[in-house]
């Protein structure tokens, strides 16, 4: 019996995708168990390149099955056209399972999130506008619709009359917009029942039963811990917990049952959307990032704000998720760079502060104290060798393990599936 679970260290588009496919081999379930079609994961296969966000990275591997748990939204459109899109690749999609608990993501979630964006005018979240706020505020408050919903006509239609009385005010009175009828989105929703059926389940059941049958179960989290609905940076996060917790949440398989926790640690950081990012950088150096990271986010198209690698925020990952093995991507975007700095600490209204502030506002002040290491000159994307590396590359990755809180055991050196130095 085996459970990993992996998940994003920084803010996300770590490259947990590639990551999740990489293992997918060796395993024989892939869950994802937070978020919901904001998540875009890229993954690269020989000339093919994949853009997933509802479904499981491991979807691409043969033989793995795919689940969709208990703790994600779902867009059912959004599922049925990645479905479509894969299997018209030739990718077998006949495995996927997804939980009865699951809630789902309607038209009204949808507007909601992007008429609440704009009224929040220059105090915007910068979300995706796919619906996933307002989708886990009706889960909470408990006015949400589950997959099971859709196969009770009259469950479904009282459960949509009452999440829309409350928000048709809303939208009416305060928004502006037209009333949504009941009656659209229970007929919606009805035309999505009965493909849907097949797929659906007690997931939490069939991984209990996998786990106890000696089957290797993979947790695939979206979004990453600093956008971790508890944990992150509130309000600049998403919905759900992201973190190493979200999986047992999210998915009903006990905590007493993992046994790895890997996250995904990009050398450099990235964020989209507003929020504090100490070590974001504004001048040649941030724009070298993004053109050479190619650092534009996989769902919306915009281009992700750039920084150095902030320690403080691997040593808070490693600390909230337990991290047992990091897995170090983009190590070649580096690669022409002079020097690299790496942030060490905060300077904090003239206070040296060595962790994450829990204060939003310190955060929001924090100014990172800088080490500067080597660069190297080198292309790296053809090495698989850790000694093969230049030895300046091999100098920062063990610098930044040594300050990061836990081993990093692989090393991505390029976009390509096979592009990565297994440490042993
Ligand atoms: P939401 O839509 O409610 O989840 O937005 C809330 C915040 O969470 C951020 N968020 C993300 N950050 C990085 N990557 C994400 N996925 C896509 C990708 C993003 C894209 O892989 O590139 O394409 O723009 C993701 N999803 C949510 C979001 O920016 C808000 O700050
Ligand atoms: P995710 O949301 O964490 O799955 O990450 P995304 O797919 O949104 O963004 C990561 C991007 O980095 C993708 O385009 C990957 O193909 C790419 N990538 C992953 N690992 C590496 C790496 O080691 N080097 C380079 N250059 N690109 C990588
Ligand atoms: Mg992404």
């Amino acid at each position: 019996m085996t459970a990993i679970v992996l998940i994003g260290a920084q803010w996300g588009d770590e490259g947990k995708g590639k990551a999740t496919d990489l293992l997918g081999s060796r395993v024989d379930y892939v869950v994802k168990f937070n978020g919901g079609n904001n998540a875009g994961h890229t993954v690269v296969v020989g000339d093919e390149k994949y853009a997933l966000h509802l479904l499981p990275s491991g979807i691409l591997s043969p033989g793995v099955t795919p689940i969709i748990a208990n703790g994600v939204v779902i867009d059912i459109e959004v599922l049925f056209e990645e479905l479509d899109a894969l299997s018209s690749r030739g990718v077998d999609v006949s495995r996927l399972r997804v939980s009865a608990n699951a809630h789902l993501i309607t038209q009204y979630h949808r507007t909601l999130d992007k008429v609440t964006e704009r009224f929040l005018g220059k105090r915007q979240i910068g979300t995706t506008g796919r619906g996933i706020g307002p989708a886990y505020a009706d889960k909470i408050n408990r006015v949400g619709i589950r997959v099971q919903d859709l196969f009770d006509e009259n469950i479904l239609r009282q459960k949509v009359e009452g999440a829309l009385g409350q928000k048709n005010h809303l939208l009416v009175k305060v928004y502006n917009r037209r009333a949504i009828e009941v009656d659209e989105i229970v007929a919606e929703l009805l035309t999505y029942a009965e493909r849907l059926r097949p797929m659906v389940t007690d997931t939490a059941l069939l991984l209990h039963e996998a786990l106890n049958d000696g089957k290797t179960v993979l947790f695939e989290g979206g979004q990453a811990t600093m956008l971790d609905v508890d944990h992150g940076t509130y309000p600049f996060v998403t919905s759900s917990n992201a973190t190493s917790g979200g999986a047992v949440t999210g998915s009903g398989v006990a905590p007493n049952r993992i046994d790895r926790i890997i996250a995904v640690v990009k050398a450099y950081t990235t964020r989209v959307g507003a929020g504090p990012f100490p070590t974001e950088l504004f001048d040649d150096s941030g724009e070298f990032l993004r053109s050479k990271g190619f650092e534009f986010g996989t769902t919306t198209g915009r281009p992700r704000r750039t920084g150095w690698y902030d320690a403080p925020v691997a040593r808070y990952t490693a600390r909230i998720n337990g991290v047992t093995d990091f897995v170090l991507t983009k190590l070649d975007v580096l690669t022409g760079l002079d020097k690299i700095p790496v942030c060490v600490a905060y300077d904090v209204d003239g206070v040296r502060v060595e962790e994450v502030p829990v204060s939003q506002s310190d955060f929001h002040h924090a100014t990172p104290i800088y080490e500067e290491f080597p660069g190297w000159t080198e292309d790296i994307t053809g090495v698989r060798e850790f000694s093969d590396l230049p030895k300046n590359a091999q100098d920062y990755v063990l610098a930044l393990e040594a300050i990061s809180g836990s081993r990093m055991s692989v090393i991505g050196v390029g976009p390509d599936r096979e592009a990565v130095v297994v440490r042993h």
